[in-house]
């Protein structure tokens, strides 16, 4: 029996994992783990089946005349290097983009992909950052200078505000039923009735989209009723009096014909929240992936804010991650800009990155300038990324296409060259359990077995110093790569994997704003941000509808009358991933993608449960079946994504995007369907 750490999804569980001959056999939730205390879900318990699936890649493959070809995989690497110097020779460096997708999320692999764009030159690294996590990250930088994480069990109120981690992270659902126990109040706001919207005192089932106006306003509320804290917004905030001015409009009439929420369930949700701290709200990705989602971000960030509830046990906390030495090469300037600078300025300039969402245009219409090539690594585009019909082209016309992925993805398809990719539990991993529980705690998910694919560090390593970038990459095995980042930790790679539940860095301390303020430009929390206003943006956390709404664009609407939001997590499926693994098809309510409308709906269009509709946006159109229900609102339609059957992002849009971070508007379009 060997001890590890799923790291499927951000819960990070510990698991007990039985292993014979370089076999997992069985794998089980450790209950001696002290946080996830031998919890473990359907993709935790399919383990065996992703890692040793018959689908899973095990050698390199080349495409030529339309076949896939083996190839050894230094001769892979040689051919990369090749194209790699005849692209930066003919077009310059800028013309090569690297991504690393969600699979490179909470792991160390895209830091050191990063470090290659940049000792190669290229500005064009990118994240699943371009339509994950931050926009609210930056949102609450500017605002408060850091990104809260949620302590959920000594909270008296938890909002879940465009957040399922019944489906999304549920290990994290024990710390809210806990919170719950101790006579904790539950808001929930989601246009659908999720299963801890069921149980919630409020619940605020919002038309998809408006989420900035129900913040301003329950602030609106929250200062008419006088029940904001009243010291914090004197001593710590700037710009009180400019929000009490901007939500004097948002009466609960107001909000309440926008969100479609009932005038009395704002008020009530206004004074529950209100009035019992500290109380934590937890802005899920529905809040981001809109057109309005970085002010939306804001705007709850800056309720929480003039509650005082900033910083504190049982509210929001400001526990930043480990300090692991930085990646980035000090002396070595790119004179292009990232691609999507010119339109995201802030985001692409604070995080360092390219906007992903708008390289296909940089590949099709050479906007700024032409992009030539793409390394892909854990991600899947065709699937993931908005407006995939433009972006199918896109990829096509790239001169040359690399992704490194366990399985043959949508993406991989298109590419010139694959590299078969390792999984986790085939490599030692760094974890950071502050990504979500608050817990100050680093730790290593050791390698359990040798898998057939490469690790992806290694990849990364190979590839640079066949490039000559040796002096950028001096070390000889991952291990010593990660020991190199822990010396501030004081740490050696050994002495970290030993602990087996993780090494708790720092001790939690509440307030820390009172020595020093906070780290923004003002050193207080800006209700109005002179950084914004300086890069051109509305200083205030404004409402602005979605670019795509029944009250933004009334004649599209008579065209496209129904409220699409699309991506709701399932348990057991991860984006595009594990639709190949048998025993989570199991789950066969799930087994595949099914359109949720309402029964008024269903009535008017003439549609009975099971049948199969069509649903257009602008950009394309999908055919997928149809559950009934009176769970949502009548005018919303929610799809999910991932499903290569029923693209979610061919409905999709990457031209209007979040004027600030460049983010897609996933949760708002406008659609029209029809029995197919
Ligand atoms: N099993 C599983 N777990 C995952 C993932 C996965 O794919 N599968 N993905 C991981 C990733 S990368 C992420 S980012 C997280 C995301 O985790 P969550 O933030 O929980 O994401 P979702 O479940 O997509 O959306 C949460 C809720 O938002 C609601 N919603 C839809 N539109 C709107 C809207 O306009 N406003 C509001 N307020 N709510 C809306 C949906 O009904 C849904 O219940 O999950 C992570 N965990
Ligand atoms: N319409 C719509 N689109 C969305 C969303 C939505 O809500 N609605 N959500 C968005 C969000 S929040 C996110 S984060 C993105 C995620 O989008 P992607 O980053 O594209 O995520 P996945 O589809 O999970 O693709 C990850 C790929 O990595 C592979 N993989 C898994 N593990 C490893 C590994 O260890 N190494 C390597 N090299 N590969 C691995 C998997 O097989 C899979 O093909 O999707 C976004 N797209
Ligand atoms: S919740 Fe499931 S997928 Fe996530 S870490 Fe735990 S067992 Fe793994
Ligand atoms: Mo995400």
């Amino acid at each position: 029996m060997l001890k590890g750490v799923c790291s499927l999804c951000g819960c990070n569980c510990g698991i007990e994992l039985e292993i014979e001959a370089n076999k997992i056999l069985e794998v089980r939730g450790d209950r001696n783990h002290p946080i996830t205390k031998g919890f473990i879900c359907p993709k935790g318990k399919a383990l065996p089946s992703i890692v040793h699936s018959k689908d899973r890649f095990i050698k390199p493959l080349i495409k030529k005349d339309n076949k896939w070809e083996e190839i050894d995989y230094q001769e892979a690497v040689h051919i990369i290097v090749r194209k790699l110097e005849e692209l930066k020779e003919e077009f310059g460096p800028q013309s090569l983009s690297v991504h690393t997708g969600e699979a490179g999320v909470r792991r160390q692999f895209p830091d050191y992909a990063k470090r290659f764009c940049q000792a190669y030159g290229t500005p064009n690294y990118s994240a699943a950052g371009s339509h994950c996590h931050l926009s609210k990250t930056l949102a609450n930088k500017i605002t408060q200078g850091f990104l809260p994480r949620a302590d959920y069990r000594n909270s008296k109120c938890v909002v879940l505000w465009g957040y399922n981690p019944t489906n999304a992270h549920p290990a994290e659902v024990m710390d809210i039923n806990e919170s719950i126990k101790n006579g904790g109040k539950l808001i929930v706001v989601d246009p659908q009735e999720t299963p801890l919207a069921k149980r919630a005192d409020i619940h605020f089932k919002l038309r998809p989209g408006t989420d900035g106006a129900l913040a301003l306003g329950l602030i609106h509320i929250i200062i008419e009723e006088n029940l904001y804290n009243k010291d914090f917004v004197d001593n710590w905030t700037i710009g009180f009096e400019k929000l009490k001015e901007l939500v004097v409009d948002y009466d609960p009439i107001k909000v309440s014909s926008i969100t479609r929420i009932p005038v009395d369930t704002i008020i009530e949700g206004a004074r529950l929240y209100a009035g019992n701290n500290p109380s934590n709200i937890s802005p899920g990705i529905a809040i981001e992936l809109l057109s309005n989602g970085f002010q939306t971000a804001r705007a709850i960030a800056i309720l929480q804010g003039i509650m005082g509830n900033i910083d504190v046990v049982g509210g929001p906390m400001n526990n930043p991650p480990a300090p692991l030495l930085p990646l980035k090469i000090d002396d070595l300037q790119i004179s292009k800009e990232a691609i999507g600078s010119k339109e995201f300025p802030l985001f692409c300039k604070t995080y360092g990155v390219a906007q992903a969402n708008v390289l296909s245009d940089a590949i099709l219409e050479g906007k700024p300038y032409p992009l030539k090539a793409m390394i892909v690594i854990g991600s899947n585009p065709l699937l993931t990324w908005p407006n995939t019909n433009k972006l199918r082209k896109a990829l096509e016309a790239l001169d040359f296409l690399v992704v490194m992925d366990n399985f043959m993805t949508e993406t991989a398809k298109l590419a010139d060259l694959i590299i078969p990719a390792s999984m986790f539990v085939e490599r030692n991993e760094l974890w950071n359990k502050v990504d979500l529980s608050g817990e100050s705690i680093i730790g290593i998910s050791p390698k359990l077995i040798d898998g057939p694919g490469i690790v992806e560090w290694q990849f990364i390593s190979d590839l640079s110093k066949a490039m000559g970038y040796d002096e950028y990459f001096p070390w000889t095995s991952e291990e010593e790569a990660i020991e190199y980042r822990l010396q501030k930790l004081g740490l050696s790679f050994d002495e970290l994997r030993n602990q087996q539940y993780g090494f708790s860095y720092r001790e939690f301390k509440e307030k820390k704003y009172e020595v020093g303020g906070f780290n923004t430009q003002s050193k207080k929390l800006e209700i109005y941000s002179k950084t914004l206003e300086e890069y051109g943006y509305d200083p205030l956390p404004v409402y602005i509808e979605p670019n795509e709404s029944p009250l933004s664009d009334r004649e599209l609407a008579r065209e496209y009358p129904y409220i699409l939001t699309t991506g709701a997590r399932y348990l057991e499926y991860y984006h595009s991933r594990y639709r190949n693994i048998e025993p989570l098809n199991e789950y066969k309510s799930n087994y595949e993608a099914k359109a949720r409308i309402h029964p008024e709906v269903a009535k008017a269009e003439g549609i009975e449960d099971g049948n199969i509709i069509r649903i257009e946006s602008l950009r394309g159109g999908i055919a997928l079946k149809v559950e009934i229900t009176e769970e949502i609102l009548p005018t919303t339609i929610i799809v999910p994504h991932g499903w290569k059957e029923a693209n979610a992002n061919e409905l999709t849009d990457n031209v209007v995007l979040d004027p600030i971070s460049g983010f897609p508007s996933d949760r708002a379009l406008l659609v029209r369907i029809r029995k197919d």
